[in-house]
């Protein structure tokens, strides 16, 4: 599903990369972040990998389009490909707004092309959406093998509605960008048929999405937070674990049992101690989302069950490792210690 910034005229929608195993989806991703403008993107994040294979997921932030007064912005994200991280592939899957179907063009992978395109059908089903409704861009690749199958072929037997398709070598990133192309003017054709593109007249600046479905006066509570974090001195001394919870935003937010950490959190924040602030945060998350419990679903697939999005997730991991953080830094990790608090709490 698209993310719309009203005020500032920002829509993100989100493209995902599908297909069998090893039929190139990291390597095309990989490729599109070689070519496109540093200006014009972000860094690439591959969460979990073993060898080539994805176990989560790539990400890539692009912006590319300015469409009207609205500047579009894509997030690319690409599945793991082997048949048994379904659970994995309907996460990404979850707000999707086109797909790229990377095919492997040699003879022996027909079988799975098949099974994983019906696999995608079958996921956009159980999510309520059909099919026939998504922009999909199909993307015949290896065309470099020998041996590889005439495009007709697979054209016959994966895209029979004839949408639109490419040959590819995303090795060599020959095609990528065309596909790149394509899939965007879809998916911009498909959001203006839904309406989604913000009228010319300003609206008011509405709630920030993530807080959406909590309390109205969420908002207005994290305002305050960061309000009297402006006022706090300096530096001060690292508080003891001995603090007592007091009711500030984060402790009635989280369940009890995290009520310490959080307070502990939050007073580390107002006191400017923004990284330890942060990692007390980030810890008492994890705690939080490892009690959910379910087994078998790693840490990252848990923190997005929990309701943070993969670019959250990666961003927590990429501060986590920073020695230094801001106050803003902070209070993100601080915010989303609130929002999966508050969702596994209700
Ligand atoms: N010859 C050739 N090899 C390619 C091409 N694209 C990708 N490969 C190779 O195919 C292998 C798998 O590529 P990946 O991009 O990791 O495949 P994937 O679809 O992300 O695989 P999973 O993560 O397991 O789903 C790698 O060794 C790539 O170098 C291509 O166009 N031609
Ligand atoms: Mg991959």
């Amino acid at each position: 599903m698209s993310v719309i910034n009203q005020s500032a005229r920002e829509i993100t929608a989100k493209i995902v990369f599908y297909g069998p195993g090893l039929s190139g989806k990291t390597t095309s991703l990989r490729r599109i972040y070689e070519t496109i403008r540093p200006t014009h993107r972000g860094e690439m994040v591959s969460l979990a990998t073993e060898g080539d294979r994805t176990l989560f997921f790539d990400f890539l932030p692009v912006k590319v389009e300015r469409v009207g007064n609205s500047a579009v912005r894509l997030a690319l994200y690409t599945v793991p490909g082997q048949v048994f991280y379904n659970a994995t592939r309907k996460l990404v899957l979850q707000g999707v707004d086109g797909v790229v179907f990377v095919a492997d063009s040699q003879p022996a992978a027909m079988d799975s092309n098949l099974e994983s395109f019906e696999n995608l059908c079958d996921n956009l089903r159980d999510m309520g959406l059909a099919p026939e409704q998504m922009p999909i861009v199909f993307q015949y690749n290896k065309r470099d093998l020998p041996g590889v199958l005439p495009v007709e072929q697979l054209r016959a037997r994966l895209n029979p509605r004839g949408l639109p398709d490419f040959e590819t070598v995303a090795e060599k990133g020959k095609g990528v960008l065309d596909v790149l192309r394509a899939v965007t003017k879809g998916v911009i054709r498909s959001l203006k048929a839904k309406g989604v593109f913000p009228s010319a007249t300003p609206r008011p600046a509405p709630v920030p999405s993530l807080l959406k479905r909590e309390e109205p006066s969420l908002a207005s509570q994290l305002e305050q937070m960061a309000s009297s974090a402006l006022a706090a001195p300096a530096a001060a001394p690292e508080p003891k674990a001995a603090v007592a919870p007091d009711p500030s935003l984060l402790t009635a937010l989280v369940p009890e049992k995290w009520a310490g950490e959080a307070s502990l959190a939050e007073a580390a924040y107002r006191t400017g101690s923004y990284k330890q602030a942060f990692t007390r945060a980030f810890n008492g998350l994890r705690a939080l989302t490892s009690s959910m419990g379910i087994e078998g679903m790693s840490e990252v697939e848990l923190a997005l069950m929990a309701g943070l999005t993969g670019p959250d997730y990666s961003r927590l991991l990429r501060l986590e490792k920073q020695p230094a953080l801001s106050r803003e830094e902070a209070a993100f990790g601080l915010l989303m210690f609130a929002l999966v608090g508050a969702r596994v709490r209700s």
